[in-house]
């Protein structure tokens, strides 16, 4: 007789770390998932992306078979080939296009980072492409970047005791980890343990979140405006004297060029900017220079907009000239466990600016010296007016750009109208999908069998719980097309497990070895720049930017208006009078993904508007009605939810909001969607990045 029994694993139904305990029935289902009290990363905590996990392996409409398009594109009709035929045709196709035209009239798109990112970017690069596209303009990426051309590596909080010590002071900008499970591969829930046993914690976000409620000084800002509150803290921390001396004196370059240039942003000046009074600025400054060890976490809030990038520039110059990086409790650098294909050590003295190598500049779709890849809005629009040319082919790897990127009305016609050959993976027929000539079912995280190294300092194993029909992981397709492209010597393995078992070698133990375990530490290092200096061009803090100095852009911080808004454009704001935030996370999707699973849907079931009850309650809006948003570039319904979760004038609308149960091809994608609402017209100058979360709009009954 069969009795139930427990398998451990590694959730990735987010960028959190969550291990997990996953009961098994004996009858061959999986009856429960778990949060797993004995996990260091988690310790215990799931959500319901999490619980309800095996709604979405099991689903009556998963892909579980390659499916080939029949009649055109967009008609749903598809007839199941094998994974020979699917691969052959892949490997033809992608080698005629690259023959014919060359390698950047291919693509390789990619949604958040997942998985697939382990050969995602490296196949880009060994095809030769440099259009490699994701989110990773808006997201992140803004900020690993920067902080590669400004410290070396990448300053992430150090919230696990790793060094004997809790960071006594937190800074939190534009995050919120504590309600939507986890954000940046942190688990949300031991953010706000940190949180919670801080001494001072200070936010910046113009909603009331849980993480503002708690804390000591809540900073509202007007969307878009916040790089002038921290130019101000810095301005305030060096006018008092209350930097790291010698930390600034050893250890930084270009303090004296930081210190004129800091003059012009007093608090007062900053409170002209942001509506943020400048004493609570000044009182911030001192907490976060006087408490010690201090942290920042940061989010999306502070991605996307035209200052993101130098918004960036400003959070490590404020770690910096405070003293927190490279200490326990400050923002710290892990040291990789050393497994083989971790991505290497970037030095961008010898590397150039791109996450993608071998990229020729002139065949990059956009203009922007820090974008990490191709320009996705730039891309799309070459698809249809072939400026700088017109590219063939795509890939898209776990991503409905039609819903999370802006104008998925341009980049329907793209994948409709004009691009030749598109493959996607994915667990379901999304809008974006039901475009493709070739659909490939990916494995889940319930069916993957592989390192999960998503957490720096601990490198977690993930087990293969079940398996739905023919499903594969994206890494093992993309490692048989490469092959089969003539790609063998950069993907030298003969199989899945030839890859996992090569990753282990340099720990001198097999893959199922290193698997018995669930979770592997490294070992934490502190302070290692006393020794080794940092990997930037001058060896120190870049407080000035050398790279940027070369680029022939800022190389200090300074101040962009968001381009439309009140003072940018007082024409637009007569008419579209709320200041407009867009695509903060919900807890109970994973942007475009859940909305077909019944348990998460019932919690979140229409897209959403949250707005102040006193601006709805003047246009005469009453709670939980249908409504419009508009700008001018478009217009959108969502359902109202009044809310004192915002402050007056600031309202937000839920982003990726799809209708699954409605027809395809489309499924709703044109009815909800909040990124139709943003034009092609603005961008961070310096990487590309949109205003998705300093806009204007208006509100009005449907
Ligand atoms: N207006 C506005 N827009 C935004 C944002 C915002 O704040 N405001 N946020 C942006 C951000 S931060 C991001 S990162 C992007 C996200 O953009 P995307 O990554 O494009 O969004 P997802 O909806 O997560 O899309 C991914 C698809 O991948 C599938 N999938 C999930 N896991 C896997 C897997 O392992 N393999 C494969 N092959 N498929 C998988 C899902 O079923 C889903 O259909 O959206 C951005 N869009
Ligand atoms: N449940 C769930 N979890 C997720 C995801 C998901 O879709 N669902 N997506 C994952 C991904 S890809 C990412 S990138 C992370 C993102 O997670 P976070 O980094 O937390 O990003 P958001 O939720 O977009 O926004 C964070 C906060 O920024 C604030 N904000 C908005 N506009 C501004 C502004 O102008 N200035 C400032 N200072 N703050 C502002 C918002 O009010 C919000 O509370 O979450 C990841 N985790
Ligand atoms: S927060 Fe993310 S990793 Fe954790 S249980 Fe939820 S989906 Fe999984
Ligand atoms: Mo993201």
């Amino acid at each position: 007789m069969s009795s139930e029994y427990i398998s451990r694993t590694s959730c990735r139904g987010c960028h959190g770390v969550c291990q997990v305990l996953v009961y098994h029935d004996g009858k061959g289902k999986i009856s429960r998932i778990t949060g797993d009290k004995e996990s260091t990363a988690s310790q215990g905590y799931i959500c319901p992306k999490g619980a309800y996990a095996t709604e979405l392996v099991y689903h009556k409409d998963r892909i579980t078979k390659p499916l080939l398009r029949q009649g055109v594109r967009g008609e749903g009709k598809w007839k199941s080939i094998s994974w020979e035929e699917a691969t052959d045709m892949i490997a033809d196709r992608f080698t005629k296009i690259i023959n014919e035209s060359g390698p950047e009239y291919l693509a390789i798109a990619q949604g958040t980072g997942r998985p697939y990112m382990e050969f995602t970017t490296k196949f880009c690069n060994d095809l030769g492409s440099p259009n490699w596209l994701s989110p990773a303009h808006n997201c992140f990426v803004p900020r690993i970047l920067c902080s590669l051309i400004s410290i070396g590596w990448m300053p992430l909080p150090d919230i696990y005791n790793l060094g004997g010590e809790m960071p006594k002071c937190i800074l939190m900008l534009g995050n919120n980890g504590f309600e939507i499970g986890a954000a940046g591969d942190y688990c949300g829930r031991m953010e706000e343990k940190a949180f919670d046993n801080a001494e001072k914690t200070i936010v910046l976000d113009p909603r009331k979140t849980r993480a503002a409620r708690k804390s000591d000084i809540h900073m509202v800002p007007r969307p878009g405006s916040e790089i002038s509150i921290l130019l101000a803290m810095i301005h305030t921390i060096i006018k008092e004297k209350s930097y790291d001396e010698e930390f600034v004196e050893n250890h930084c370059y270009g303090f004296e060029k930081l210190e004129s240039h800091i003059q012009q942003y007093t608090p007062e000046w900053a409170e002209e900017k942001s509506h943020v009074e400048a004493t609570k600025i000044i009182e911030a400054a001192r907490a976060f220079s006087k408490t010690k060890p201090a942290c920042i976490i940061w989010g999306n809030g502070i991605d996307m907009s035209v200052n993101a990038f130098q918004f960036a520039r400003a959070t490590y110059i404020l770690m910096a000239i405070c003293g927190t990086l490279d200490i326990p409790g400050g923002n710290v650098d892990f040291v990789p466990l050393g497994l083989k294909g971790d991505p290497p050590a970037f030095d961008y003295t010898k590397s150039g600016l791109r996450m993608v190598a071998g990229t020729d500049k002139n065949k990059l779709m956009g203009d922007f010296p820090f974008c990490p890849g191709a320009h996705p809005p730039s891309f799309w629009q070459a698809c249809i007016d072939g400026k700088p040319y017109k590219p063939r082919g795509i890939w898209l790897v776990g991503t409905n750009p039609m819903l999370t990127a802006t104008r998925g009305d341009i980049i329907q016609r793209a994948l409709r109208d004009h691009l030749e050959f598109i493959v996607g993976s994915d667990f379901f027929i999304t809008p974006s999908l039901a475009m493709a000539d070739l659909v490939l079912p990916a494995s889940h995280w319930l069916e993957q069998d592989c390192i999960g190294n998503d957490l720096g300092w601990a490198v977690h194993t993930r087990k293969p719980i079940t398996k739905i029909g023919e499903v594969r992981d994206d890494r093992d397709v993309i490692r048989e097309v490469a092959r089969k492209m003539g790609l063998v010597d950069e993907f030298p393995w003969d199989s899945w497990e030839d890859y996992q078992s090569w990753r282990t070698e340099p720990l001198g133990m097999s893959f199922e070895k290193f698997s018995q375990k669930d979770q592997h530490y490294s070992p934490m290092k502190f302070k290692k720049y006393k020794k080794e200096g940092f990997r930037t061009k001058s060896g120190k803090v870049e407080l000035y930017s050398t790279i940027m100095e070369d680029c022939g852009v800022s190389p200090l911080p300074d101040y962009t208006e968001p381009p439309v808004s009140p003072i940018s454009t007082p024409d637009i704001y007569k008419n579209y009078p709320f200041y407009f935030i867009s695509g903060c996370k919900s807890l109970e999707f994973f942007h475009s993904e859940g909305q077909n699973l019944k348990s998460q849907r019932k919690l979140n079931p229409d897209p959403l508007v949250e707005m102040n009850p006193d601006d709805a309650s003047q246009l005469g809006l009453k709670d939980g009605q249908w409504i419009k948003v508009s700008t001018p570039w478009g217009s959108q319904k969502f359902r109202l939810k009044k809310t004192d979760r915002m402050p007056k004038e600031i309202v937000h609308a839920q982003h990726a909001r799809w209708y699954p149960e409605k027809e395809g091809p489309d499924f709703g994608a044109f009815e909800s969607n909040v990124n139709l609402l943003f034009p092609h017209d603005f961008y961070d100058p310096l990487n590309g990045a949109e205003s998705l979360k300093s806009f204007l709009c208006r509100v009005d009954a449907f």
